[in-house]
């Protein structure tokens, strides 16, 4: 059904897809095709395909291309009145084609081509009325066509069919057949022929066309018959017929048996009463009949006539009577009945009337409204073994009913009044009872020991709608016991113990259990149950009772586990400890919300888990859970509405998966779990085209599947444009950058470089070491060794750091020299050309200039050895500014007062603070 479904694949051995039923879009588009064009998305190695239900009104060739696995294909209730030649080309392993309730109106010579292998074609509820002579040529090993509720209306439409050596069975009620005639109709092979509901006025065999005829319907044909066969031999094979209805008259009724005189088996419904009594009586007078069923009429009394002649007669089936009373004698004469139904009558009582039915082993009394049973009514059935009284008014069970049922395997009382069974079943003729279903009786109390005669029973039914009391062992004796079915009110640890074969036990708590006992759940009620495979624990709704975490404990073989309503929230995580060959687990209706990934990590083997109707918010544990052997998870009717696909990838084993009926969310938010359904070709999510959207309220009962997850990676791919153009700008700024502010940038580096270095000294508050660093040209060395610093240190006693290094390039002592200046409270340059050409622009002046502005303090002093003028200045940006900004001192204009250029100095060297203090300092240009 187009995109949306996930798949069965892999592992299972039947991959199956179902479709399962999509109403029509709203816009009334439906999914009118198998596909939508976007390629077809059914899995190659697919066995099953199932997509009843649809809105499918064609199949065109590439349809079900390739499918070469399918074994069966069920495309009914749908539209489709057109299939292409050859659609079904592919499908060389299919077995079953089911087109039923369709609107095909004609079968074509190339519409069935490649079925090879097909078993079983049906067709029905279709509107057809022309089969192509060629169209089931291609069906080399079909055995049933199904054309029922068409509109043929010939036999020889049909002729098509009837040619196929293979076919065994042709089921053509309700069309608008009108007679069958052997004249124009090929000789067949058929086993069994339908035509009931067809106006059928005349069949006429001239010609030995059916001779393997073994089945013939005649139900409901509307026309009164006239019955033609020429020869007794052409219907030799004929056993079983079916004939109702009120249209064909007796005549040809007798004409009719005359001729089948083989007939094994005669059913007949809704008939004249009349017609029915000679029918039977003269059917049982032949010699081969065995076995008559006799339904749907309306016989109010079955009286000693209607069998009168039937001793032959092994089988009666005297189903939907109407029987009110039944005649003493009614059964006189069929002393070797073996079979007898008198299912859904209106009996209530049986009238010893079959005391005389020593050879019945099988009888079925249910459906009647039997209130009282008599010793003697069953006394003679001695091989009886199976005894059916199911919905009755039975009360009271008196053992002597059952006192010579020695061989009886199988008793049914369920959905009776039974209100007590008085040690029926401790009394000795039931050893070889093997089934007792006691289903819905009106029970007060199980006593100890009340089953203890049924030493072979394997299937007993006790659950019941209204709960009984069970005493301790009351189970007692039923070593063989493998299924049982009870309620409880009781939760005694002793209940089960005794039973070492049970397999299968099925227990219903009821809310009595808390009532009567206030009591937490009895830890060990399952402990003995060793070999227990499958249990099933229900309660009531308000049935509270804390579960403790050892619940299982000894139930060591159990592979299934179905609860409702049992399990409290929160679940212990050791709860499953117990269980490890858990396969099958079932925890619906508990009001869980949440629950860990601790819980299931015991079951390792689990292959199936239900958590439907929970109030889960989240599936985030099944990422941790470990259930790595899981193929199966329902968690319908939960309150889920994001799912994080990466919780799949540690469920590699998973198969189906379903989230019907949760709130999803149609948001980015489940876009990966929405391409994770549609892409993923191992898991199929059942029914994911119809899960609806909750959230956000603009898109409330769309379609999740709908939900454009595009749009999402739109946001994504908008986001990397936007961040990959934003880069290529950026390398573009950066070359452009590089190449024309290298130096500019380079520069604000070591600004950079100065204020972290600066914040460091700052938070480290090295105090000053020196009074002045001294930055010079070695041109200028011998000045500054022979008059500045004899001035400065020997005279005016400051302490300076003398800057001796070698200035070749490559080997500056960055960080010495960035020491030195911080570590001295001002930096005084020499100035020259000399400096101005080769220090100016190092790194040292450059850090101390950026701590003159950066501090506000005077750290630089500017000795002008040599006068430089103004426009020499322009190349040294910074320097002609501090320059403008500044006063300096010059040597070569003071040279007349050298006492004043050094009181200057001093003076210089002295400030510390603001630097607005010594403005006027030495006059300069
Ligand atoms: C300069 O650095 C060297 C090595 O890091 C060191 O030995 C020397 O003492 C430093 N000089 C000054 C003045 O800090
Ligand atoms: C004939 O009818 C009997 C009883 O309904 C059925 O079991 C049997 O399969 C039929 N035989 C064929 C060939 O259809
Ligand atoms: C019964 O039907 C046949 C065929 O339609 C007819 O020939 C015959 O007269 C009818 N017999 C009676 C008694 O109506
Ligand atoms: C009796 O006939 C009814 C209706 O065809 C069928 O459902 C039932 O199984 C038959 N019972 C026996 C014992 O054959
Ligand atoms: C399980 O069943 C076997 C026989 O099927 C029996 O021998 C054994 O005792 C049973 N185990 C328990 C604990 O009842
Ligand atoms: C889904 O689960 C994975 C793994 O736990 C996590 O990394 C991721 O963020 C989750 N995604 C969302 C959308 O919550
Ligand atoms: C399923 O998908 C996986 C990866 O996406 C691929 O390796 C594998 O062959 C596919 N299997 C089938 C049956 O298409």
């Amino acid at each position: 059904t187009g995109p949306g479904l996930g798949w069965r694949a892999g592992l299972q051995p039947e991959p199956v897809l179902f479709g399962g039923r999509s109403e029509p879009d709203r816009d009334g588009t439906a999914q009118d095709r198998l596909h939508e064009g976007e390629g077809n998305d059914i899995p190659r190695n697919a066995r099953i395909l199932e997509l009843s239900e649809n809105g499918i009104m064609r199949i065109s060739k590439v349809d079900l291309q390739g499918l070469s696995k399918l074994k069966s294909l069920k495309l009914s209730f749908n539209l489709i009145s057109h299939v292409d030649d050859g659609a079904f080309i592919d499908l060389t392993e299919l077995t079953n084609l089911n087109l039923c309730k369709n609107k095909l109106e004609e079968l074509t010579d190339e519409m069935f081509l490649g079925l090879s292998g097909l078993i079983k074609l049906q067709l029905s509820f279709n509107h057809i009325s022309f089969i192509s002579a060629g169209a089931f040529e291609p069906l080399l090993a079909v055995q049933l066509i199904e054309l029922n509720v068409n509109r043929l209306q010939q036999i020889t439409d049909v002729i098509p069919a009837l040619k196929l050596t293979t076919l065994e069975s042709l089921e053509l009620c309700q069309n608008r057949i009108l007679s069958l005639q052997s004249d124009n109709l090929p000789a067949s092979n058929l086993k069994s022929l339908n035509l009931n509901g067809n106006p059928l006025t005349k069949f006429s065999l001239r010609e030995d066309i059916l001779p393997q005829l073994r089945n013939l319907s005649f139900d409901e044909c509307t026309e009164d018959m006239e019955w033609d066969v020429a020869s007794k031999t052409f219907l030799r094979s004929l056993t079983r017929l079916f004939v109702g209805g009120t249209n064909i008259n007796l005549t040809s009724y007798m004409e009719m048996l005359r001729t089948a005189g083989s007939l094994r088996e005669l059913e007949m419904s809704s008939m004249d009463t009349g017609v029915i009594d000679s029918l039977v009586d003269t059917a049982c007078q032949m010699f081969s009949l065995r076995s008559l069923l006799i339904r749907d009429n309306e016989i109010e009394s079955l009286g000693d006539l209607l069998l009168k002649s039937c001793s032959g007669l092994t089988e009666a089936n005297l189903t939907s009577n109407g029987f009110v009373r039944m005649s003493k004698h009614a059964f006189r004469s069929t002393k070797i009945l073996t079979v007898l139904s008198l299912r859904t009558n209106k009996l209530s009582k049986l009238s010893l009337a079959l005391q005389v039915l020593p050879m019945l082993e099988y009888l079925d009394l249910s459906e009647n409204i039997i209130s009282e049973l008599d010793c003697l009514d069953f006394r003679d059935l001695t091989r009886l073994k199976s005894l059916n009284l199911m919905s009755n008014r039975i009360s009271v069970l008196q053992g002597c009913v059952f006192e010579n049922l020695m061989d009886l395997e199988d008793l049914n009382i369920g959905e009776n009044e039974v209100i007590d069974f008085g040690g029926a079943f401790t009394l000795p003729y039931f050893g070889k009872l093997k089934s007792l279903n006691l289903h819905n009786n009106h029970l007060d109390e199980l006593q100890q020991g009340a089953f203890s005669s049924l030493s072979s029973l394997r299937d007993l039914d006790l659950e019941s709608d209204r709960n009984y009391a069970v005493e301790l062992n009351v189970f007692e004796g039923l070593d063989d016991l493998e299924s049982l079915s009870v309620s409880l009110i009781e939760n005694d640890r002793e209940s089960f113990a005794g039973l070492p074969r049970l397999k299968t036990l099925s227990v219903f708590f009821s809310l009595k259990v808390v009532l009567r006992s206030f009591k937490p759940f009895d830890i060990l009620l399952f402990s003995s149950l060793a070999n227990l495979t499958t249990l099933i624990l229900k309660t009531d709704p308000l049935f509270l009772v804390p579960i403790t975490a050892d619940v299982l404990s000894g139930l060591k073989s159990l592979e299934r586990l179905m609860t409702e309503n049992f399990f409290t929230n929160p679940l212990h995580p050791d709860t499953f400890k117990y269980t490890p060959r858990l396969r099958s687990l079932q925890i619906i209706y508990s009001n869980l919300l949440q629950l860990s990934p601790e819980v299931f990590w015991p079951l390792t083997n689990l292959e199936e888990l239900d958590l439907s109707n929970n109030n889960l918010r989240s599936l985030d544990f099944l990422a941790e859970a470990k259930l790595s052997a899981l193929k199966f998870l329902k968690l319908s009717e939960n309150e889920v509405s994001i799912i994080n696909e990466t919780i799949f990838l540690s469920l590699p084993a998973l198969t189906y998966l379903d989230l019907s009926e949760n709130p999803l969310t149609c948001e980015c938010s489940n876009s990966g779990f929405v391409r994770w359904a549609t892409s993923n070709n191992q898991t199929q999510v059942a029914n994911g085209y119809r899960y609806i959207c909750a959230f956000p309220v603009s898109q409330r009962g769309e379609r999740l599947l709908d939900f454009d997850v595009r749009s999402c990676w739109m946001d994504v791919s908008f986001l990397c444009f936007v961040s990959s153009a934003a880069l290529v700008l950026l390398v573009l700024l950066s070359s452009f950058i590089h190449h024309f502010l290298r130096f500019h940038l380079i520069y604000a580096y070591y600004l950079f470089l100065a204020f972290l270095y600066d914040n460091k000294r700052r938070k480290g508050d090295v105090g000053c070491q020196y009074d002045a660093f001294v930055s010079y040209n070695v041109c200028d060395e011998a000045w500054v060794y022979e008059v500045l610093v004899p001035e400065l240190e020997g005279q005016q006693g400051w302490k300076l750091c003398l800057h001796h290094r070698d200035f070749e390039p490559g080997r500056p002592i960055v960080q010495n020299i960035t020491d030195a200046i911080y570590s001295s409270r001002k930096t005084i340059c020499v100035i020259s050309r000399h400096y101005l050409q080769s220090e100016w622009c190092s790194r040292e002046i450059q850090m101390a200039s950026y701590r003159l502005f950066d501090e506000h303090r005077d750290v630089l002093i500017l000795l002008f050895v040599e006068d430089v003028p103004a426009h020499r200045l322009t190349a040294y940006h910074r320097m002609r500014s501090v320059v403008k900004r500044r006063s300096y001192l010059s040597w070569p204009r003071a040279a007349g007062h050298p006492a004043v250029f050094w009181q200057n100095v001093r003076r210089a060297l002295g400030t510390d603070r603001d630097p607005r203090d010594q403005s006027d300092l030495l006059g300069g240009p």
